[in-house]
């Protein structure tokens, strides 16, 4: 991708895929009413904070580029980079074997979707994932749900021969209160770099009583291309070690979740070649589970998080453990021609 840019959208969800400018690679609208994928354009019904209604994500890269749907997944790439979106209605989904619940089916059956993709397209290595899952606290069938997800997606993995543990790529795992399990995600030719956080466990480490399959993801994943070098932080909790901690204390949860991004870009910066990323130059997508808190949470960006705050996009959504009530990812890229910092 050359570019990430956010622009207010006020109609994307009548703009046909063939409208796409050229140069898009994919593209993700939030704040629309339901979830669709078609063509590059994935729509992701998570509320917008502060003001706009919708907003939109478009990964932008040089073409030519080839588009195309393999079962329910759309997929579009170019030479280097492959997106790819899904988004499967879990209610088509009965379990196979007793006990298995249909989220566990349906997360599984999407990253299987998102390998099968991957391998036909020839991208071996998934780069960054965004996982967005119906009731994703709510216990059914004696498991959590965000539990039941980490079950079938390990499983995909591992039906796929794809790392679990160290190389997993970076991730962001939300809820919402559809039906559809939606994930989007980037995908390369070349590995990129696992960064792990030296202030936490790693999450593909957890210990069980987190659920019976940890989750498959690392920290942050640094992706060198010819022309450039991208930073991929994942969704980042008030977590340390493995305990959530200032359980009930957004704010707190708010620096702390800031402090472990400053810590994941300094071990991403310490194990890097090549220029370090600046915490101003990121882009912050930040994810709260009550939007009452918006304010709060934002004022302690705009305080720790200097520059970088002004273009911090935020919106409502449930976090993986209950107790959590922010989230926030990251993103930053380096253009190798000319060195700058600046997305
Ligand atoms: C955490 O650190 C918070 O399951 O893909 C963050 C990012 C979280 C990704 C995932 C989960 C995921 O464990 C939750």
């Amino acid at each position: 991708m050359t570019a990430v840019v956010r622009v207010p959208m006020l109609d994307l969800e009548s703009l046909p895929p063939a409208a796409l400018p050229d140069a898009v690679l994919g593209a993700v609208a939030y704040g629309v009413s339901a979830p669709h994928a078609e063509g590059s354009l994935l729509a992701v019904p998570l509320p917008v904070l502060g003001g706009a209604r919708a907003v939109h994500t478009t990964w932008t890269s040089t073409g030519p580029f080839a588009s195309g749907q393999t079962g329910p997944l759309f997929w579009r790439h170019n030479r280097a980079l492959l997106f790819g979106a899904i988004s499967l209605d879990e209610r088509a989904y009965t379990p196979k074997v007793a006990g298995r619940a249909p989220l566990l089916e349906a997360s599984r059956a999407a990253y299987h979707g998102v390998f099968a993709a991957m391998a036909r397209a020839g991208f071996g290595h998934l780069v960054r994932c965004w996982n967005y899952l119906p009731r994703i606290n709510a216990v059914e069938d004696g498991l959590e749900r965000y539990q039941q997800f980490n079950v079938g997606r390990q499983q995909a993995f591992l039906n796929a021969v794809q790392s679990v543990q160290a190389g997993a790529p970076a991730a962001s795992a939300l809820g919402y209160g559809g039906t559809d399990v939606v994930v989007y995600f980037l995908a390369s030719r070349v590995a990129p770099q696992a960064i792990e956080n030296p202030r936490q466990v790693s999450a593909y480490c957890y210990p069980r009583q987190y659920g019976p399959a940890s989750p498959t993801f690392s920290r942050a994943a640094r992706l060198s291309l010819p022309d450039q070098e991208t930073l991929f932080v994942s969704g980042t909790a008030s977590i340390v070690g493995h305990d959530s901690i200032h359980v009930g204390d957004v704010v707190a949860q708010t620096g702390e979740t800031l402090r472990n991004i400053a810590r994941v870009v300094e071990q991403a910066n310490l194990e890097a070649r090549s220029a370090p990323f600046s915490p101003d130059a990121l882009q912050l997508k930040v994810f709260i589970r009550h939007a009452g808190d918006f304010p709060a949470v934002r004022d302690v960006i705009q305080r720790e998080w200097g520059e970088a705050a002004t273009r911090a996009l935020y919106l409502q959504a449930d976090i993986c453990r209950a107790e959590l009530q922010v989230e926030i990812e990251a993103f930053g890229r380096h253009v190798a021609e000319t060195g700058s910092s600046r997305p």
